[in-house]
């Protein structure tokens, strides 16, 4: 696609692999202008709101508008699909629309979600959560990434007034119907030999970190017997973690970050944070695993001679998109399958403010937030087809 490969320059990781995008970093703002001048390009109007989602207008911006688009940043060493598919897919369907001779009878707009994955500050799906008032403006301005920058100061930096953030319900207003278009981040179009479907359902999960205190000490010359090492004690977590999502169907328990203080090869920590994802398919599965790790993290803590605080960072229940809208899409595009995922999106924040709909991009490899995430061009001109369609269908 045109637009992927117009940003592929943009927030390359070489050590990594794949691409680190994250809100407001210099390759985020390089991909925003990226944006704003294909918009402009395109003769829409550009804003950024108060929480610095941007929006482009197709018309004059309205109260119940139809709207389409998702996020440009990614996570650490994440893919090039999640998150500017839907984006690149939005601007290009203007265009086939426009080709079409379409003249929409509803405002329109493009939007770009701030800080999606949450890769920087910490919390998914900060933009969207910050418009619907669902994170509270004083918590995130008080968040900070690994550099102790915080996003009120990351905001700033930007030229985003932080005092403004927070719930904007006249934003919220302009949206009637809310279209994402995403890859598909597991195998499940694949399996279906479909190249788009669209969105039943998303888990229930959040992101709550670990915070394990223990005493900071020489490497050679500690005893074995005399340590208290909260390394020792975040690993448990670690195993519990994949103990605890098997023994509940469905859940899926990950920790993909720990960072040790300070850091040295030859020193025993003297704290250890440590990250847990846990997703299932209701709230008291989601709870129940988080609890039965949580039990396994007390416990090695004790055993450590260590001290443990658990804080939830972000937490989403599930989310069941509108079914009416769901069937109603779905026949728009003559049949298309409906499936549940498993990863997170500002659609979902959304659903619990308006009727939302998400299009899946079927993916081959069904591997997501990592360099090998993929979809075949013909599969990204076919998302793009089926999002003009409904697009026109809504917006008619
Ligand atoms: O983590 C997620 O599920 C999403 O991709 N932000
Ligand atoms: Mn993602
Ligand atoms: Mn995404
Ligand atoms: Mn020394």
């Amino acid at each position: 696609m045109t637009g992927l490969a117009e940003i592929a320059g943009i927030g390359a990781d070489p050590r990594r692999g794949g691409y680190s995008r994250h809100g407001f970093d210099r390759a985020d703002l390089a991909l925003r202008e990226w944006f704003t001048a294909q918009a402009r390009r395109r003769g829409l109007d550009v804003e950024c709101d108060r929480n610095g989602n941007l929006w482009a207008w197709w018309g004059r911006p309205g109260d119940g508008a139809v709207v389409t688009g998702s996020h440009l940043d990614s996570v650490p060493g994440g893919g090039a699909f999640d998150g500017p598919l839907g984006v690149v897919s939005a601007l290009e369907a203007v265009d086939l629309l426009r080709e079409r001779g379409f003249t929409p009878g509803r405002p329109l707009a493009v939007v770009v979600f701030a800080e999606e994955e949450g890769g920087r500050f910490g919390v998914a799906c900060l933009g969207s959560r910050l418009l619907t008032g669902s994170l509270p403006p004083e918590t995130a301005l008080r968040l900070s990434d690994s550099d102790g920058v915080t996003l009120a100061e990351a905001l700033r930096a930007a030229g985003i007034n932080p005092t403004r953030v927070g719930r904007d319900d006249a934003a919220l207003a302009r949206i009637g119907t809310f279209v994402e278009l995403h890859v598909e981040q597991g195998r499940g179009l694949v399996d279906l030999a479909a190249p788009v479907g669209v969105a039943r359902s998303i888990l229930a999960h959040g992101r709550w970190r670990l915070t394990f205190t223990g005493e900071g000490n020489h490497a050679g010359a500690t005893l074995m017997v005399d340590r208290r090492d909260p390394m020792v004690a975040a690993a448990q977590v670690v195993v519990a973690a994949r103990r605890a999502a098997l023994a509940v169907e469905g859940a899926r328990a990950t920790v993909g970050r720990i960072v040790p203080n300070p850091g040295g090869t030859n020193a025993i920590p003297s704290t250890v944070d440590i990250w847990l994802d846990a997703r299932a398919d209701d709230d008291a599965r989601t709870r129940a695993v988080v609890a039965d790790i949580t039990a396994a993290a007390e416990a090695a803590a004790v055993d450590e001679g260590c001290a443990v605080t658990v804080t939830q960072e972000s937490y989403g229940d599930k989310v069941v998109f509108d079914p009416a809208l769901r069937d109603e899409v779905a026949a728009a595009l003559g049949g298309v399958p409906v499936l549940p995922t498993g990863a997170g999106h500002d659609a979902g924040i959304l659903a619990a403010h308006v009727p939302t709909a998400m299009l899946f991009v079927r993916n081959p490899t069904g591997i997501s937030h990592a360099p090998e995430e993929f979809a075949e061009p013909a599969d990204c001109a076919a998302g793009v087809a089926a999002l003009a369609d409904v697009l026109a269908h809504l917006a008619r």
